[in-house]
């Protein structure tokens, strides 16, 4: 089997462009829960972002997942019938399907038959463009494909027209061995590589770690606006995009207070709901900046009905990752779109003290800043120093990385009393005077 042929997600050759979507609403579903057509909405819009229209959709209210279809036999007849009629190539789940579940169903219906996870999976493919990226996502690809190779067997043998006699399956099994031991190969080089780039991402960051600077990560749900904030808080120019994931790589930049401190931010990949696990351990590497933040910044669109949803997922995806015991600031961005004015009241009301900004229009900023000073003074302690006239240094050091609270001339130098970072304390000792 070709590297090429490994890449492809869907096995058919063609390019896909109509889907037919199916939800599942489980029995017992709360009535605050959302509604599956929510989440349809969602997936839909996924498609859209690898140009798949949607043609059709059903929600099924289901008790118990039934092992051959996921769903009852007479539904997932009913549901191959809907799809033909609609003309569509493909059916989309949006919950996970078992590879065994994924062959069985593309038996019955002779469609491509793909669930949430492989769209995700898809997208994060279209977007990867550096080496890491790209690493990440075809180790994640190659996992998921592994227990999924007899479903491209079947596929090859229908498309040949034979229906897998005797002689025909241990030929398929033959090759299905071989087609396996490839891609364990590959799952083993692609880790290896992604080693090797990890190392030298830890190079950069421990050069980073040399200058003691506070650093929070921007987390969120996928196009809540993450590298518009950064760009606009920094004047950085981090790719932006109104595509899902248009981020897969994180970026530090600088930003500088007004009262002078200086503080790390990272911008981060965009979660969404079922983000596959796959991806989130394939990009743990990357994810890595929330996990070491000293705080992290949530940023949340105000104008999505979602919004509660997207804080649950952003809050199951930072759990999955330990940083879910963080210090966080709540930040709802967009507000410049925003239409219910009582929303903001209402928000403020239900949450510890959110912000709400614009990353277009700037609102809101000053009030973030302010924020992120009170937040990093949390982690530093009060000292009293004496510092002699001859050691420039010294001031300038605390300059860039404390907050100077007063400061006096006296004969030998000079005394000051300053907010200092826990990790600078230890360079003061000999000025310390309480
Ligand atoms: N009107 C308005 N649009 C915004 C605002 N912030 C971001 N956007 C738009 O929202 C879209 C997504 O912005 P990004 O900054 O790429 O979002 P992100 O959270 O980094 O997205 P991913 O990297 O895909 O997870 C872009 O089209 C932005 O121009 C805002 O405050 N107001
Ligand atoms: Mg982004």
């Amino acid at each position: 089997m070709s590297e090429k042929n490994l890449q492809t997600v869907r096995e058919d050759p063609r390019k896909l462009q109509r889907a037919f979507l199916v939800g599942i609403e489980p029995a017992d579903r709360d009535r605050n829960d959302e509604p599956v057509d929510h989440m349809l909405d969602e997936l839909a819009e996924l498609l859209q972002n690898i140009d798949i229209k949607e043609t059709g959709r059903i929600s099924i209210k289901q008790s118990r997942p039934q092992p051959r279809y996921l769903i009852g036999t007479g539904k997932a007849r009913e549901i191959c019938r809907l799809a033909a009629d609609a003309e569509a190539e493909a059916i989309v789940f949006d919950d996970p399907l078992s590879p065994a579940q994924q062959r069985n169903w593309e038996q019955l219906s002779n469609l491509t038959v793909i669930d949430r996870q492989e769209i995700i999976l898809d997208i994060f493919a279209q977007r990867a463009s550096t080496k890491e990226a790209e690493l990440q996502v075809a180790l994640a690809r190659a996992t998921y494909e592994l227990p999924r190779l007899k479903r491209r067997w079947t596929h090859l043998s229908r498309q040949r027209g034979m229906k897998g006699g005797m002689g025909m399956r241990g030929e398929g099994e033959q090759q299905l061995e071989i087609d396996a031991r490839l891609v364990q190969q590959r799952i083993k080089n692609l880790r290896k590589q992604l080693k090797e780039v990890g190392r030298k991402r830890e190079e950069q960051r421990k050069k980073r770690l040399k200058r003691p600077l506070p650093n929070c990560a921007i987390v969120g749900y996928t196009n809540a606006g993450k590298s518009s904030l950064l760009n606009l808080l920094t004047g950085s120019e981090v790719f932006i995009e109104d595509k899902l994931f248009a981020t897969l790589d994180p970026t530090t930049r600088c930003l500088e207070l007004p009262n002078r401190q200086k503080l790390l931010i990272s911008d981060t990949v965009g979660f969404i709901r079922k983000l596959p696990h796959l991806l989130v351990d394939a990009f743990k590497a990357t994810l890595e900046e929330a996990i070491l933040a000293d705080f992290i910044i949530e940023v949340i669109d105000i104008n999505t009905p979602y919004r509660e949803q997207h804080h649950q997922t952003t809050l199951e995806v930072l759990k999955e990752l330990g940083a879910h015991q963080k210090r966080m600031i709540t930040v709802f961005n967009k507000i410049d779109l925003l239409e219910d004015e009582h929303l903001i009241p209402r928000l403020r009301r239900k949450l510890d003290s959110p912000l709400f900004v614009s990353a277009v229009d700037g609102q809101g900023l000053e009030e973030l800043k302010q924020r992120l000073i009170e937040e990093m003074s949390e982690d530093m302690t009060s000292l009293k120093l004496h510092i002699p006239y001859s050691r420039y240094e010294i001031m300038a050091m605390l300059h860039r990385h404390c907050e100077i609270n007063r400061q006096e001339a006296l004969d030998q130098g000079l005394e000051v009393v300053a907010s200092v970072p826990f990790d600078v304390v230890d360079k003061l000792r000999e000025f310390t005077v309480e």
